[in-house]
């Protein structure tokens, strides 16, 4: 047995953790520092102290900018991990990742049945998914090669996941990875200039639809539904005489958390002047002015996470605080797979 001493000076809280000795813990000053607040708060301390004692698992943040891996050295399940502290831990970190426990497509869905709720099936998304094996709630990630930048997952309409699940079935050989980051950070690493910007203008996505498109799109072939959808989603809809449609939806690129306590740059303004620069200006109908957008893109470079994927992972975010994306790759065997839905908690 190991016995390591935390002590918050601020506080004068004083803890013992007690470790055994197959634990293997990366002390990082972050970490450290994330223990220690959350001992003086009283909140993971049993957890934290459940891990040491009792399995081999490793704590460890996933970079220095965002999130914490938990591994898991030997054969015990991810099932049995305690919700109500995984709860905290993502509270606190915003995103997960789950390396070295045993998993499949059933475990993955498993698991996540435990932590979420109102799973979607992607009705009304911009890019293609397939089904996997059978079940509309877990869907592949969007089938192309390309690079993908930063974004919250379907941040073009008012109706969004407020969290994502990832399941590795099989990496790409070579490149591939997620990319994750922190919108909070990206918020204060903009310009003065920049963060003024977007506050004073809203994002404008302008978005012509034949009746083959939105028909396909939303899942339904009549007008009136989708007048329902688009109510629900705050996106004005205008019918053309040849039932193609002209659809518009408004929102700000930077959000306040859920807590009300800080700003967060998150929306899907990257990947849409990527992939459809066409149809995304600010609200007056003036363009979104390229140097800013270099801006976004060195930023985002310089403050990125990688998730180089290992098979059987399970990344769980926040897509309200964190963004993703992913870097591009060349093979077909990466096997990627996303989950839709809500916390089955408070966030
Ligand atoms: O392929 C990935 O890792 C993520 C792609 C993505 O952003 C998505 O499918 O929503
Ligand atoms: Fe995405």
């Amino acid at each position: 047995m190991n016995r390591v001493a935390l002590s918050d000076e601020s506080t004068g809280i004083q803890a013992t953790l007690v470790i055994d000795l197959n634990i293997t813990l990366i002390y990082d000053a972050s970490l450290y520092k994330t223990l220690i607040q959350d001992l003086s708060q009283n909140k993971n301390f049993e957890f934290i102290q459940s891990l040491f004692n009792s399995m081999d698992i490793k704590l460890q943040p996933l970079s220095k900018n965002i999130g914490l891996q938990i591994t898991k050295n030997d054969s015990v399940s991810i099932l049995e991990l305690n919700l109500e502290e995984i709860t905290n831990l993502f509270k606190s970190y915003g995103v997960l990742l789950f390396r070295g426990f045993e998993t499949n497509t059933n475990i993955f869905k498993q698991f996540s049945n435990l932590l979420s709720i109102d799973f979607l099936d992607y009705t009304g998304g911009a890019f293609t998914r397939r089904v996997i094996d059978g079940d509309k709630t877990v869907l592949s990630v969007n089938d192309h090669q390309f690079a993908i930048k930063l974004h919250g997952e379907m941040y073009y309409q008012k109706r969004k996941p407020l969290m994502l699940w990832f399941f590795c079935a099989n990496p790409a050989s070579q490149g591939g990875e997620t990319t994750i980051c922190d919108g909070k950070y990206f918020f204060e690493t903009l310009s003065g200039s920049t963060k003024n910007l977007f506050s004073r203008n809203k994002l404008k996505f302008s978005v012509h639809q034949s009746k083959d498109q939105w028909q396909a799109k939303y899942r339904i072939d009549d007008l009136g539904k989708l007048q329902e959808i688009c109510i629900d989603n705050d996106i004005s809809l205008k019918i053309n005489v040849d039932k193609s449609i002209d659809l518009e939806y408004i929102c700000s690129a930077i959000i306040p958390s859920k807590c009300g306590n800080y700003q967060v740059f998150i929306n899907s303004l990257l990947p849409t002047k990527q992939l459809n620069p066409e149809i995304i200006n600010f609200d007056d109908d003036s363009e979104i002015p390229n140097d800013v957008l270099t801006e976004l893109d060195e930023i985002a470079e310089r403050i990125t996470t990688d998730i180089s994927w290992k098979t059987g992972d399970i990344l769980m975010i926040d897509n309200t605080r964190v963004m993703h994306g992913r870097r591009a790759f060349s093979d077909d065997k990466r096997d990627i797979y996303i989950r839709l839905c809500s916390p089955a908690f408070e966030l």
